[in-house]
C-alpha cells in the first residue's frame, strides 16, 4: 500500500465528525442530547473515580467521546450492496443478521462496524443498517408501486462511485481523496425536505407501514438518528425532559446492572418535520430522532440464551408503561442472571480479555491461579453489536408506537446476504477470537 493513503480508520473518524455536524445542524434536539450526554458522564467520572480508572486501563475512556452509531434504511439490493462497498472505504463491514420482521417491521439488518481491536479503539462508529423487504407488503400493486419509485433513484452521488472504484483499485485513498470522499458519501445520507412523490402515494405508503413510506418516498437514506454512548442512562432518561426532549417510555435491554451486559437503549421521539410532494403539497414526516446507549460486557452464546430467556420472561409480565416500573419488574427478573464478574467469567456468560497486571513480566502458571493472585486482570469485553428486541422497540417508538401489519417471523439471511453481496460476519466469533488471543499472547490457555 502506498504510503500517501490515509488509513480506514482515519476516514472513518472523518466521516463520523461530519455525519454528527451534519445532524447537529439538521436536528438541532440532537446537539443539546450530546451535551446532556457529555454532562452526565463528567459527573459520572468525577462521582466514581475507580471506575474511571478501569475504563481508561481498558482503553474505553478514550473513544467514549467519539460518535457510536447511527442508523439508515435501505429499499433495494443495489443500494445495499453498493454501501457495502462505500463502508469498506472507512473499514466498516457487515457483522450480525436482525430479522425485524418478527416485530412486525419489514425489514431485516446488519450493522456495518470496524471490527479490529485497533479500530474500535480508534473509532467505533457504525451504521445499523436496514433493507427494507417489499416482499412482506401484501397488496401487490403497491408491492410493485413501490418496487417501480424505487428504482427510478439513485443515492449515490457520481463523485462517491469513482472515489469507491479508485479505493478498490488502487487499495486506498489521500487525504484530499478521503476528504472529497467523506463529502460526498454524506450527500447520501441527508436529509431531503422534498418528496419524490405526491402526496396520494405517500398515503397509500403509510397506510401500509410507516416505515415502508420512510424508504420509498424520499430522494436517499436519511440518517434517521446518531447515537452517543453514556455512562448512566438511567440518569440521562431521567434529565431528557428538562431539556425540552420527550424520552420514550421505556429504556430498552436489560436492567441496571453493577456488571452491565450487553447494551440498554433509549431515544427521544421522533420529530415532525415538514415535507413538500410533488404537485405543491406539504405535510409532516416522523423519522428523525436521537439515541443513546450505554454498553455493557459481550455475552457468550450460552449468556445470550439466558437473556434472551429472561428478557421473555419478564415481557410475559410486563407492569405497565412507566420505566420505573418496568426496571424494578426487569430488575426482579434479572435477579437469576449473576451479577459478578467472576461469576460471569467462571460461568462461561461472558467475554473476557486478559492482560497482565502493572509490574508483572510474564504469565506464570495457571489461570485462575494468576487471577486470584492479581497477576494476571480479565477485562470485560464490551458489546459492540446490537439486540433485535431492543431495535424493534427504537423502531416502534419512532414510528409512533404501532405494530405493523406485515408477515411476522420469517428471518431470511440467505436473501439479506445475496442483497448485501457477502456473508455477514457472526459476531459471537469475533469476541471469542479476541478473548483467544489474549489468551494467546500471554502464553495461556482458557
Ligand atoms: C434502526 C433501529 C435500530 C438500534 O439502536 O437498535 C437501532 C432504525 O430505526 O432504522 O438503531
Ligand atoms: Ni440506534
Amino acid at each position: 500500500m502506498s504510503s500517501s493513503f490515509v488509513s480506514s480508520d482515519e476516514i472513518r473518524d472523518r466521516f463520523s465528525r461530519a455525519m454528527s455536524a451534519m445532524y447537529q445542524t439538521e436536528v438541532p434536539q440532537y446537539g443539546a442530547l450530546l451535551e446532556l450526554v457529555e454532562t452526565v458522564n463528567r459527573e459520572t467520572l468525577e462521582a466514581r473515580p475507580e471506575f474511571k480508572t478501569s475504563l481508561e486501563a481498558r482503553g474505553e475512556l478514550e473513544r467514549l467521546g467519539v460518535e457510536r452509531h447511527g442508523a439508515i434504511r435501505v429499499g433495494t439490493a443495489e443500494e445495499l450492496a453498493t454501501l457495502r462497498r462505500l463502508f469498506a472505504v472507512m473499514g466498516m463491514y457487515p457483522v450480525g443478521y436482525y430479522d425485524l420482521s418478527e416485530a412486525g417491521v419489514p425489514v431485516h439488518s446488519t450493522a456495518f462496524r470496524p471490527v479490529s481491536d485497533a479500530a474500535l479503539a480508534r473509532n467505533p462508529f457504525r451504521l445499523f443498517t436496514s433493507l427494507l423487504r417489499l416482499e412482506l407488503i401484501e397488496d401487490s400493486a403497491l408491492r410493485q408501486r413501490a418496487a417501480d419509485i424505487l428504482a427510478q433513484r439513485d443515492i449515490f452521488t457520481p463523485g462517491v462511485r469513482e472515489l469507491i472504484a479508485a479505493f478498490e483499485s488502487e487499495g486506498g485513498l489521500t487525504s484530499d481523496q478521503a476528504d472529497r470522499f467523506v463529502a460526498e458519501a454524506l450527500e447520501t445520507f441527508r436529509w431531503h425536505q422534498h418528496a419524490t412523490v405526491d402526496r396520494a402515494t405517500y398515503d397509500d405508503l403509510h397506510a401500509a407501514h410507516r416505515l415502508i413510506a420512510d424508504v420509498v418516498c424520499f430522494r436517499g437514506p436519511h440518517i434517521n438518528h446518531l447515537t452517543p454512548r453514556t455512562l448512566d442512562i438511567d440518569e440521562v432518561q431521567r434529565r431528557m425532559p428538562a431539556v425540552g426532549m420527550s424520552p420514550k417510555a421505556v429504556i430498552e435491554g436489560p436492567p441496571r446492572r453493577q456488571c452491565p451486559i450487553l447494551l440498554r437503549q433509549t431515544s427521544f421521539k421522533a420529530l415532525e418535520e415538514l415535507t413538500h410532494f410533488r404537485g405543491d403539497d406539504i405535510g409532516k414526516h416522523t423519522a428523525r430522532f436521537g439515541e443513546i446507549e450505554q454498553r455493557g460486557v459481550a455475552l457468550t452464546a450460552r449468556g445470550r440464551q439466558r437473556y434472551d430467556q429472561l428478557l421473555n420472561e419478564a415481557r410475559q409480565a410486563a407492569p405497565g408503561a412507566d420505566n420505573e416500573a418496568h426496571q424494578a419488574h426487569l430488575a426482579d427478573v434479572f435477579e437469576a442472571f449473576p451479577d459478578d464478574d467472576t461469576i460471569l467469567r467462571r460461568e462461561g456468560l461472558a467475554f473476557f480479555e486478559y492482560r497482565l497486571a502493572p509490574g508483572e513480566s510474564r504469565a506464570e502458571g495457571k489461570l485462575e491461579e494468576l487471577l486470584s493472585a492479581g497477576k494476571v486482570i480479565a477485562d470485560p469485553i464490551t458489546y459492540e453489536d446490537f439486540l433485535p428486541v431492543s431495535a424493534a422497540g427504537i423502531f416502534q417508538s419512532n414510528l409512533g408506537g404501532e405494530e405493523g401489519q406485515v408477515g411476522q417471523g420469517n428471518a431470511n439471511r440467505e436473501a439479506f446476504e445475496e442483497a448485501l453481496g457477502a456473508a455477514v460476519t457472526d459476531e459471537l466469533a469475533l469476541y471469542a477470537e479476541r478473548q483467544a488471543a489474549s489468551l494467546k499472547a500471554l502464553g495461556l490457555v482458557g
